[in-house]
Order: structure tokens, then sequence, then C-alpha cells
């Protein structure tokens, strides 16, 4: 196989270890602290987590430890979207298990979750792990999104555990993944199986996390390329002139990665969606709010700018939210329904008895293009898939249509043409910055210590990430620890709470600090590529978000 001297040079590339893993095997144990508690809705958890529920949080110190080196069979899962890094996490649960005992095995699961359920497996071994130390992607084993939750796939799963001989199955995945993960080690524990499951935090959105999970991997890299692209964008928009950019960022729900990508660029504006949810604002002010920066730009010549858009933002609009909530409840209620009516203006027809009234004009009051967007199919943890809503272009033809209103009125003379952008795809297989290649290769080597520990139930956890590697604590979370009770597809289900952008935490602060002047005055900045070589405060620099949150 052809390689570039990027992914050359990358093998060579040694993740660092925090000390409580590095050094002689024999010497990590685990120390266990005191018993816990879920975020909310106990007693429906502990009722749903007989097995799992309330076991104390883990950390690692330095003791003999002789069930380090018994032999494992373990499985392993990428699940839901790519996110950089997912390869060290299987390096170092690989490297910790040959460590530990060179007789174990590690299986990757084929395609995500459907792999445990249909046993489709590749045997991991030294020359696969090797080709893919420090690269992007997913692609050693593959991802997918598929949901356990049926009776016959959690049996299958246990089939398959059982046909394989496995100890564990480490889940590397985001919030729905994990709290699948819970479930799955709940059901395994019920049917009196040993088998352990362990989550690894994954998603670039950067909404799993917590006091023990400092961020989900992936975040670091995805914002470092994407913020690359935007300064690119902002370098052009200042030479040229003539474009307005608005530019959708990646991030289902949380604005994590649109925030971080405007405290790298600072762009002239960059909506926060749990702000517009805070204040209640509504499509409209959202519109007046992106025309008040067009408009005082233009009076200084400058009919330029940049807005950043988080990809959920329309979920967090309350008259959208109401919109896409009921359309969620109806198309679960009358799925089959639903899916035999083909053409748009039928389901509109259909949908006009189902929607409340204010719901049904606000759908049929947007272009219909992007109305079409909102009946798409749901994922399978029934969320509406705002990757695919071209929120950038409703926010273009609503400004358009705004500025035209003001230049009647005499309130705007300047010339505006916008440009859309989608940034997403293009940050989830970067190469794994060194802050995400250590971080998860932890991540991954923390999960054998788990596996080896008999622990099941547990997110593995690295902290203290905003020191050097070296320094960086590891552990244990119990899953249940951070569920409560959501309505999910029209019933109560038990998830993992995502954590959204905290709007007197300190990277929010710092951006409200300064977004006045960046509405005016031009005061880009051109972070340029992700850096792998080079001084540290340039290679292994952490993301903003999280050098803020620990200052
Ligand atoms: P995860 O939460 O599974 O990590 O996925 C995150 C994400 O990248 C979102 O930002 C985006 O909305 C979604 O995946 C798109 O996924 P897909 O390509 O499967 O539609």
């Amino acid at each position: 196989m052809d390689i570039s001297p990027l992914q050359k040079a990358r093998y060579g590339y040694k993740p660092r270890l925090p000390a409580c893993l590095a050094g002689d095997i024999g010497d990590i144990a685990v120390e266990l602290g005191v018993p816990t508690e879920s975020i909310s809705d106990r007693e429906d958890l502990k009722a749903l987590f007989k097995h799992t529920y309330g076991k104390p949080l883990v950390s690692f110190v330095k003791e003999k430890n002789e069930a380090i080196y018994r032999e494992l069979k373990v499985g392993v899962i990428l699940s839901g979207g790519q996110a950089p890094g997912g390869h060290n996490v299987i390096a170092g649960l690989y490297d910790g298990l040959k460590k530990g005992n060179p007789a174990s095995k590690l299986f990757g699961f084929l395609g995500g979750p459907s792999g445990l359920v249909e046993n489709k497996t590749l045997e991991i071994t030294d020359t696969i792990i090797d080709a893919y130390r420090n690269t992007g992607g997913f692609d050693m084993i593959g991802s997918g999104r598929t949901k356990i939750e049926t009776p016959e796939q959690f049996a299958f799963s246990l089939t398959t555990i059982q046909k394989l001989g496995l100890n564990a199955v480490v889940i590397i995945g985001g919030d729905d993944s994990n709290t699948n993960a819970a479930l799955l080690a709940e059901y395994l524990k019920e049917k009196g199986s040993d088998a352990q499951i362990i989550g690894c935090p994954k998603t670039i959105d950067g909404d799993l996390k917590n006091e023990y999970i400092e961020i989900s991997f992936g975040f670091d890299t995805a914002c470092k390329t994407y913020s690359e692209l935007i300064g690119n964008i902002e370098r052009d928009a200042a030479s040229a002139k003539k474009y307005w950019h608005f530019i959708k960022l990646m991030g289902r729900a949380a604005s994590h990665i649109a925030l971080e990508c405007a405290l790298e660029t600072q762009p002239n504006i960059c909506l926060v969606s749990e702000e517009v949810e805070a204040k209640e604002l509504s499509l409209d002010q959202v519109v007046d709010h992106i025309c008040a920066s067009v408009v005082r730009r233009a009076e200084n010549h400058e009919n330029f700018g940049v807005v950043l858009i988080p990809e959920g933002l329309v979920e967090f609009i309350p008259e959208i939210k109401k919109l896409i909530e009921e359309l969620n409840n109806v198309i679960a209620r009358d799925t089959g329904e639903f899916a035999s009516i083909s053409s748009f203006i039928d389901r509109l027809g259909w949908l006009r008895m189902k929607l409340s009234e204010n719901s049904y004009s606000l759908l049929k009051s947007l272009p219909p293009d992007i109305a079409k967007e909102f009946l798409m199919d749901r994922d399978p943890h029934g969320n509406v898939q705002v990757s695919r809503i071209e929120t950038e272009k409703l926010l273009i033809s609503m400004t358009e249509k705004k500025l035209r209103e003001l230049k009647n009125g005499g309130l705007y003379r300047g010339k505006f043409s916008p440009l859309g952008h989608f940034i997403g795809y293009e940050g989830r297989c970067a190469f794994p910055s060194n802050f995400d290649a250590d971080y998860c290769y932890s991540l991954g080597f923390s999960a054998f210590v788990l596996i080896a520990s008999g622990l099941s139930g547990y997110l593995s956890s690295v902290r203290n990430l905003t020191a050097p590697a070296p320094e960086w604590k590891a552990g244990g979370v119990p899953l249940t620890m951070m569920m409560n009770m959501e309505q999910r597809y029209g019933a109560k289900k038990p998830v993992i709470k995502k954590a959204l952008v905290d709007l007197d935490g300190k990277p929010f602060k710092a951006f409200d600090a300064q977004r006045d002047i960046w509405a005016v005055k031009t005061s880009f900045l051109f972070p340029g590529a992700v850096q792998y070589f080079g001084p540290p405060e340039v290679a292994d620099e952490p993301s903003k978000t999280l050098k803020l949150e620990h200052m």
C-alpha cells in the first residue's frame, strides 16, 4: 500500500502515557472510591440498572497487580461518527493487552455495533495495528450507527460474546453509544454472563463531558482542522472584500465546536445555540443579529464577513424545536404511514391534521427545499439529522430578505454577496493532533486496565488534560453516574446526559467579552494547520475550550 510521507512519519510517533499507566505493567492496580449516584432520576435508574447502578469511581495506583497478567479475549467496536484518534484507542488497548499477556487476543467488530449483533469480526494483529497507528479515520474496522435495542439484538450480542469466548467488549462512542454500553453491561449481568463492557468517550462534538470526562476525543483535532479552514476563508474574505461567508459547522446538538472555532479565528458572528435557546430568540431575531453586523460593517465600507453557525442551531430556536419535537413524535408513532407517502406536497397535506397550527404554518413558511430536509429519515436514536438541514442557506435567504427591507427603508446602503459552506466531514478523519494521539492511546490503555481488573459498566477516563501527558490521571467512571431519564421517540428512556455549552462557563464568557468588537471590526485570526512537529507551545497545545475551563 502506498503511504504519504506524513503518514510514514506519524507511524514513528510514540504516544505519551500518564505516569500511572507507564512503567512495569504489573505495577498498575485499581483503587475504588465511594459508591456513586446518577445525576437525577435515581430511583428509576436504580430499578433499570439493578446490577450496575451506583458503582464506585476508579483510579489507578502504582501497586502490584497479578490480575493484569491474565490471558484475555476482548472485542472492540467503533460506534457512531468518525473522530480523529479512534485507531489510537484500539492501539492503546491492543498494546495493553499484549503487555499484560502476549497470548491475549483483540477482535475488532466490523461496521460498528451491528458487527457484534451479527458476529462479524477481524482479529487484530501486529501487522494490522501497525498500519493504523496515529492515523485518522475508523477504516481499520469501520463504524456504524446501529442501536442495540431489541431483545433479539441483545440476545444475538450475548451469543456472539459466548461464541468468541470474550471476556470483555470495549465500545468507543458518544453519549448514545455509551448509553447502549450501559444497557449491554446490565443485560449481560442479568443473564449471568461474566463478560464486561467498557466505554470510551468519543465524539468531535465535545458534548460527552463532565467532571471526570474533561473532553471527548476527536474534538481537539476536528476543531483545529476546522479553524484552519475558517482562517483560510477569513483571509480570502479580507483579501477579496466582496463576500459574506456563512459557515455551518458540525455539532449535532451542542455548539462546543462553533465556540472553540470562534475563539481560534475571531469571526464577525458566531451563533451559539444554547444562548439562542436561553434567550428564547426567534428565527427573525437571529437574523436581525446577523443583519446588525452586516449593516455596521457596510457603514465602514466592509461588505464582507464570516458567520459561524452551529449545525444544531435549528433545534434550539424554540418555535423550530417545537416543530421538530412534534415531527419526531408523529413520525415515530405513524412510521409506516408516513413512509408510504412519497411526495413532499402529500406529506405536507398529511401533516396538516397531525401538527399544531403554529408548527404547521412554520413548516409551510420555510423554503420548500429546507422544509423537505426536516422530513428526512431520523437516525437510529430518533434524532433529526441536522447535518443534512442547510441552516446556512436558510439564514442567507432570510438575511437577504431583511437587508432588502432595510435598503428600501434607507437603513442599509451596502452590497451583500453571501456564500454558504458546510464544514464537517473535512475534519472528522484528520490525522489526530499530538493531544488526541496521546489522549486516545491512554484511553485505550486505561480500558485494558479496567478490563483486567474485572470491572464492567465503566467509561475509561483520563483527566488533568491541560498538564503534560505524564501528569494525566487515569481511571474509570461508572456509566450510570452520567445518566438521567429523557423523552426519546415518544417514551422516557435512560440516557447519558449531553453536556451543552455552559453560558456561565469560561469559554463562553471569553467569547462574550470580545464578540461585539469582532462583529464590527475585522479581527480575524489565522491559526494554520494542525502542527505535529515543532515546539510544544505549537505542537502540543490543547484546545482553547479545555484551557479556559481549567484556568
Ligand atoms: P457522533 O455523535 O456519533 O460522534 O457524531 C457526531 C457527528 O459528527 C455530528 O457532528 C454530525 O451531526 C453527525 O456526526 C453526522 O453523522 P453522519 O455522517 O452519520 O450523518
